[in-house]
C-alpha cells in the first residue's frame, strides 16, 4: 500500500511538472485586452522572454507599436533600476527580453499604440527569483 501511494505520489509530481502553468498576466486596458507570458516561471534573475498578446474585445488581435518599461525602486545597497524596450511583433502578437538585474518584485508596464495614435498602458508586478 505504501509503495503505491509512492508512485502515485510520484506520478502525480511529475504530470503537475509536466503541466506547469507558463507566468501569465492578463490584463485589461480598456476594452482591449493584454496578456503576458514569461518563458520561466516564475521569472529568475537575468533574462526573461517575454510574450504579450493584445486583443480586441470581439477577440481580434491588436495591431500596436509596443514597448515594454520594468523598475525597481531604489532599495539598501541598490539605486533604482529602470529600463525600456521595445517588443518586436506584429498581428497581435509581440515579444521582449527582459533582463530583471535582481530578485525580487519588479513593476512592469506594457505600453502600447493603437494606429489611431492612442496610448494605452497595463501594469502589474512580477516577483523575480
Ligand atoms: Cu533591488
Amino acid at each position: 500500500m505504501r509503495k503505491l501511494i509512492m508512485t502515485l505520489f510520484i506520478i502525480l509530481s511529475v504530470a503537475a511538472l509536466a503541466f506547469a502553468a507558463p507566468y501569465e498576466v492578463s490584463k485589461k486596458a480598456g476594452d482591449i485586452t493584454v496578456a503576458s507570458v514569461f518563458d520561466k516561471n516564475p521569472p529568475v534573475t537575468g533574462k526573461n522572454k517575454v510574450t504579450v498578446t493584445i486583443k480586441d474585445s470581439k477577440q481580434a488581435p491588436v495591431d500596436a507599436k509596443v514597448a515594454v518599461y520594468y523598475s525597481m525602486p531604489a532599495m539598501a545597497g541598490m539605486p533604482a533600476m529602470d529600463y525600456k524596450t521595445v517588443a518586436d511583433g506584429k498581428n497581435g502578437v509581440y515579444t521582449a527580453t527582459l533582463d530583471l538585474g535582481m530578485s525580487g518584485p519588479w513593476n512592469v508596464e506594457v505600453r502600447f499604440i493603437l494606429p489611431n495614435k492612442e496610448l494605452r498602458k497595463v501594469a502589474y508586478t512580477v516577483d523575480v527569483r
